[in-house]
């Protein structure tokens, strides 16, 4: 019989709540989308698309290093593991690993459910041997996973967060999630980890404002997802994609930036006035050294780590254990 993925729904939705945050945010003083509202699902495709773009680097550089390391990191990892893939989308980047690691679960964790349940619906098919979980929870706020790890007590999980979303956190945030993920590793659990790394400026810029203006497009379409979600007024053209590399704090930072002097409608009677030239911070992109990270790691209390990258050194891949 063909086993249907089991879903755990751990997401605890409260708009109310999540709108009056999105509003304060936006009424303060320096303006800030959470970047959590680029992912409505034009974003989601514009961010697929951007991942295919000459100048963004990350996707493919980091494919690369998976695919040509493949073998020796695969040799690291322990067998018949519980794979938990954070963030798993449509699972392809699992799916890769399924044969060589051979795990005995995997567990899918993100934050739409519909779309989890159809990937791992699939994997499923294609993999009968391995047990599919979704989990549907938004992992950057909490992730709470040792109910569901402790009934396979003698199977050590593998965390598996690609992609390089790491670098999206402020550094406390980052570390906090670090922390938890040890946690939930116990003595014999690993974390394989995408760390994008610190380049020249030039080609870090490029790589966030794109000649085809993907990027652009996907930064001004939070300006949609805002309007949606709080019935507020926002007119697309009266703002700027921006992205600069900040180079004290190593991340670029993507803003949309004024281009008049104008007021907004936040919806529940709120209005913001935005003066020209000033901007709304959506994003940071914090870029590594692979020295930096790895001090990350062990303050995270990961104590070993192996390290894997390109030629250029612009992307790395970390295997952490205790
Ligand atoms: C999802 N994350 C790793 C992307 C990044 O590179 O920080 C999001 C992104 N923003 C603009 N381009 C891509």
């Amino acid at each position: 019989a063909l086993a249907v993925p089991r879903l755990e729904n751990t997401l605890v939705e409260d708009h109310t709540r999540e709108h009056q945050l999105l509003r304060q945010r936006l009424l303060q003083p320096a303006a800030r989308i959470d970047s959590k509202y680029f992912y409505d699902d034009i974003g989601c495709e514009l961010f697929t698309h951007i991942c295919e773009l000459d100048e963004y680097y990350p996707t493919r550089t980091e494919a690369a290093i998976l695919s040509h390391c493949g073998a020796e990191i695969a040799a690291a990892l322990p067998s018949g593991a519980q794979w938990i893939d954070l963030g798993c989308g449509d699972c392809s980047k699992s799916r890769k690993w399924l044969d060589k690691v051979q795990p005995s679960r995997l567990v899918g964790v993100d934050i739409a459910a519909d779309f989890l349940q159809h990937s791992l619906a699939r994997i499923a098919i294609s993999h009968p041997g391995v047990e599919c979980i979704g989990v549907v929870s938004d992992f950057t706020q909490s992730l709470e996973l040792r109910d569901l790890l402790s009934e396979q007590p003698l199977a050590p999980p593998v965390f598996f967060y690609p992609g390089s979303s790491i670098g999206n956190f402020a550094r406390p945030d980052a570390l906090r999630l670090l922390r938890r993920i040890r946690q939930h590793c116990g003595e014999h659990g690993k974390l394989l980890i995408g760390v994008d790394l610190v380049k020249p400026r030039a080609i870090l810029e490029a790589a966030y404002d794109d000649r085809e203006g993907v990027t652009a497009a996907f930064n001004l379409n939070v300006l949609n997802v805002v309007n949606r979600e709080l019935r507020a007024d926002f007119q697309l053209e009266n703002f700027k994609h921006d992205a600069v590399f900040n180079q004290r704090d190593s991340r670029i930072e993507m803003r949309l930036v004024s281009q008049t002097d104008h007021d907004v409608g936040l919806g529940a009677g709120s209005v913001r006035h935005f003066d020209q030239g000033e901007s709304i911070l959506t994003e940071y992109s914090h870029k590594y050294t692979s020295a930096d990270f790895a001090a990350m790691l062990s303050e995270a209390g990961f104590t070993r780590h192996h390290y894997w990258s390109d030629e250029q050194h612009w992307f790395g891949v970390f295997l952490a254990q205790a």
